[in-house]
């Protein structure tokens, strides 16, 4: 289908979605951009001082004298945690549901505003307690839990800049983000339980201290998860609910400057190590709650389901800080999407009358598939009628998959917002506003309000509609970077690139344009980053990892190609020490060197392919050829000139993956 085609499929929201959304209609979604584009920082100074609650009112909006080391509100200050508890109990909401929590198992329990808000300020004021105060960072690895959520909270309590890393990295992983932050403590749980499966939370903890480089940490505090034996260091180690009983259940906030880092959290990059992704607290909890109000469009009763794990920005975002913000119920979920079976989501929708959903779509791709092979885990098998708005992140969803999620959990009734945003971003950037904007299946149609999103050539020029380029964002906006942590260079240099000036910010994705609606379309990373299952990895990490292996890998090169399920696959180019292996002996080695990703990264950067010869091919001045990878990767036939290879036989080779 052309992209003309495409976009003539307009869904528009119905008339009763309309009417009762907070932006209703596209003339109030116009207004507002006019509104933002007239006086940028009355805008933006109004949403702030409408949403947030400031215990110093700010006035100053923006500062850019130092740009692109920008400022919002600065002389301003507030409490992240006041602004999703506290206030919400001073407004009569203390006896309301803040989190429905259900365990892989099917356990549920639920906390109300009051009690969230009696167990962060326990867990701050342990923290307190162990000297950890305004500025210092701890690292927070532990699954999706209450606790995971009350953690960070406390942190935002005491001013302590969170950084949360991914329940499913490696230890070596752990280890360097423990040691980029310069972590004071770690707050973990015994295990996680994913699948029916406990997995180590504290003994992965245990083995990253050991690697060496973490001695700021003093402590590291334990939740009971399974209560299966785990090492408990003495004198460093503490189970935190111990700690926690005998604390006071209030604390007060400490009011820091809309600037102060609320966290860190660490994502990939095209060179080098993960970096240290550093947000503020006004303006991002600002874009927090602003998103979670206009594009999930959250009302008192709603109950609010974002899939994504507090590990990810998602989580960051649309669990632990937008929803709480407002005052919203949502769900809070440990388990897998096919545990016990491939039902699992349309059971819990079902369950807990969720009536707003946000997922990945490749959540969405594995489901259609297991649906279709067997009615029992098909929507239609569920009551879902109390749905009335589906989102999606992470990556494109393709055409058919939405349109799948639009009838099958939606029942051709729920709009769905196509969210394009990025860990840098804070939150949605690109989304269509379910009481405005039209939809058009894979495309994340058109700008929120007052953000700049824009389509430039290499020198910063503007493209035409209809023709492809770089997707920039032309003006700061308050919940953007800051900078990346300890690294004022590489922030610069990845972000405000000279080829624009330094005046534009780079999101590292290429966009188009359709000619007639100006709607978005992301056509995916213009860098060397990956996308796999939504999650980003850096080819460059995955080949660190491979030649790691000393003992068996001398050369390595990862590109990646479209995959059904996972969006994108990991496929890595090998050359061994030793001549390229065939048969069972190759599977045996690639499995030697998936299992070694995995623990160098994490499981998820584990190549899908592995494909073995005796060089890489390469053009005559050495580079390696990355565009022919790409090819071979995908099974495509050779077309390219390959009359430049230095040693045109390993293409043969390069053929069989294992
Ligand atoms: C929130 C999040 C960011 C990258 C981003 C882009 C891709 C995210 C998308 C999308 C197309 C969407 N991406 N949402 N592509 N349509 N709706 O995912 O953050 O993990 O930092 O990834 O994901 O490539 O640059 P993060």
């Amino acid at each position: 289908m052309s992209q003309a085609e495409t976009q003539s499929k307009l869904y528009l929201p119905s008339d009763a979605v309309v009417a009762s959304a907070h932006v209703s209609g596209m003339d109030a979604y116009h207004a507002l951009c006019k509104e933002a584009e007239t006086d940028y920082e009355g805008f933006w100074a109004r949403q702030a001082r409408e949403l947030l609650s400031w215990k110093t009112p700010f006035t100053t909006v923006l500062d850019e004298s130092n740009a692109p080391f920008f400022k919002w509100f600065e002389d301003g200050t507030l409490n992240a945690s006041y602004n999703c508890l506290d206030r919400n109990i001073e407004r009569g909401l203390g006896d309301k549901t803040a989190i429905i929590f259900e365990a892989d198992g099917g356990e549920v329990t639920k906390v109300t505003y009051s009690e969230l808000l009696a167990k962060t300020c326990q867990y701050a004021n342990a923290l307190k307690s162990l000297g950890v105060t305004k500025g210092d960072r701890v690292v927070i690895y532990i699954s999706m839990s209450i606790d995971g959520v009350a953690a960070m909270q406390a942190c935002a309590r005491i001013g302590a800049t969170h950084s949360v890393v991914f329940g499913g990295f490696s230890a070596q992983s752990l280890r360097d983000r423990i040691e980029d932050t310069g972590a004071v403590a770690v707050i973990t749980a015994d295990h996680q339980v994913r699948g029916g499966k406990p997995l180590a939370l504290k003994g992965i903890v245990d083995e990253a201290l050991g690697l060496g480089g973490c001695d700021a940490v003093k402590n590291v505090l334990v939740v009971k998860r399974t209560g299966s034996p785990i090492n408990m260091v003495e004198g460093r180690d503490l189970w935190l609910a111990d700690l926690a009983a005998s604390q006071p259940t209030t604390c007060e906030p400490e009011w820091v400057g809309a600037e102060h880092p609320l966290f860190l959290l660490y994502t990939s990059g095209s060179t080098g190590k993960p970096k240290g992704v550093q947000h503020s607290t006004g303006g991002y909890l600002l874009h927090a709650a602003l998103t979670t109000q206009w594009t999930f469009d959250l009302k008192a009763d709603d109950v609010f389901w974002c899939t994504a794990d507090i590990g990810w920005v998602t989580g960051h975002t649309y669990i632990t800080y937008g929803p709480l913000a407002l005052g919203g119920t949502e769900i809070v979920f440990e388990g897998v999407p096919t545990y016990p079976d491939a039902g699992r989501f349309w059971k819990m929708i079902q369950d807990h009358k969720v009536s707003i959903f946000y997922t990945a779509p490749t959540a969405i791709r594995s489901l259609i598939k297991a649906a279709e092979a067997n009615d029992a885990v098909h929507p239609k098998s569920y009551d879902l009628s109390s749905l009335r708005l589906l989102g999606s992140v992470g990556e494109p969803i393709n055409p058919a998959a939405w349109e799948w999620y639009y009838k099958n959990v939606g029942g051709s009734r729920c709009p769905i917002v196509d969210t394009f945003w990025q860990t840098e971003t804070g939150g949605h950037m690109i989304t269509p506003l379910p009481g405005a904007t039209p939809m058009v299946p894979g495309s994340c149609t058109l700008p929120f309000p007052g953000i700049q999103a824009a389509i430039v050539d290499e020198t910063g020029k503007d493209v035409p509609n209809g023709q492809g380029g770089i997707l920039v964002v032309k003006r700061p906006w308050p919940s953007m970077i800051r900078t990346i942590w300890g690294d004022n260079e590489r922030f610069v240099k990845s972000y405000y690139p000279a080829d624009f000036q330094g005046k534009y910010y780079l999101a590292g994705d290429g966009a188009i344009r359709d000619a007639e609606t100006g709607y978005f379309t992301i056509t995916g990373r213009i860098d060397d980053v990956l996308n796999v299952s939504g999650h980003r990895m850096g080819t460059m990490e995955i080949e660190s990892a491979l030649v790691s292996c000393t003992e068996l890998v001398a050369e390595a090169a990862v590109v990646g190609r479209p995959d059904e399920t996972t969006g994108e696959a990991v496929c890595a180019f090998v050359v061994l020490k030793r001549p390229a292996p065939t048969g069972d002996e190759a599977k045996a080695i690639a499995k030697q060197l998936r299992d070694h990703v995995g623990k160098e990264i994490g499981p998820i950067a584990k190549p899908k392919d592995i494909r073995f010869g005796d060089n890489l091919p390469k053009t005559r001045s050495g580079k390696i050829m990355r565009r022919l990878l790409r090819s071979i990767a995908k099974g495509e036939t050779i077309t390219q000139d390959t009359s430049t290879l230095e040693n045109p036989a390993i293409l043969d080779q390069l053929g069989q993956a294992y």
